[in-house]
């Protein structure tokens, strides 16, 4: 299994999630040169990151990429059974992340970066909000999962899952970005999830070493 990979990006996410299932797996570093190659747009559409590929699968989309891994290794508990009710949870929170809580985070970090690359930030969305206003977006669509986490440790049932992993994804960009105060429950559960094994080995420092 090889999954295609650059550190602090969306490819974190299915990283911590192998290393949560604690499988051998091949880590493939990709730099802007790898993606310009013709062989790369084979694998990824849009000349991206993460891929996995498994053997006769080759899948993109990060949040995809945890579901199907999850579900491949049922055993190892990190997704409910399909025929178990908390999975209507688990699907709510891991579309929640992709779908509803990560574009405000997107645009704040345009906000704060607006000199990315056309090909990570394009002209259409370049200064269409202000920090102040994906901010107020972010918290509101974070209200949920406040709630949520009120009560809980964790997402479904109180139990780690994927769903962790890829909510847990969004807020560790949220977190560098300084959109989360130390006295929010959100500070609170990404710091957490940031102190578990498969966390540590899969980030390698390099979340509290960058500044922006
Ligand atoms: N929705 C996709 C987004 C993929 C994406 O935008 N990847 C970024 C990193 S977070 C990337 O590869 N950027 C480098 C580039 O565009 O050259 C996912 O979740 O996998």
């Amino acid at each position: 299994m090889k999954l295609y990979y650059i550190p602090t990006t969306r490819a974190v996410r299915p990283r911590w999630l192998l290393e949560e299932l604690g499988i051998t797996y091949e880590l493939v570093n990709v730099d802007m040169k790898m993606t310009q190659e013709p062989e790369y747009q084979e694998l990824h559409p849009h000349r991206k990151v993460p891929v996995l590929v498994d053997s006769e699968v080759t899948i993109f989309e990060s949040t995809a990429i945890c579901t199907y891994l999850a579900d491949k290794y049922l055993e190892k508990g990190l997704a409910p059974a399909p025929s178990q009710q908390a999975r209507a949870y688990y699907y709510q929170w891991l579309f929640y992340a992709s779908v509803t809580l990560e574009p405000p985070v997107e645009h704040f970090m345009f906000a704060v970066l607006p000199n990315l690359p056309e090909k990570i930030l394009p002209a259409q969305l370049r200064s269409c909000m202000t920090t102040t206003e994906s901010l107020q977006w972010f918290n509101r669509v974070a209200e949920p999962l406040r709630n949520v986490l009120l009560n809980n440790d964790y997402l479904v049932e109180n139990q780690f899952t994927a769903a962790d992993i890829v909510v847990g994804g969004v807020l560790l960009w949220a977190l560098k970005l300084q959109m989360l105060n130390s006295d929010d429950i959100l500070y609170k559960y990404v710091n957490n999830l940031m102190q578990r094994p498969a966390y540590l080995l899969a980030d390698e420092g390099f979340y509290t070493k960058i500044t922006l």
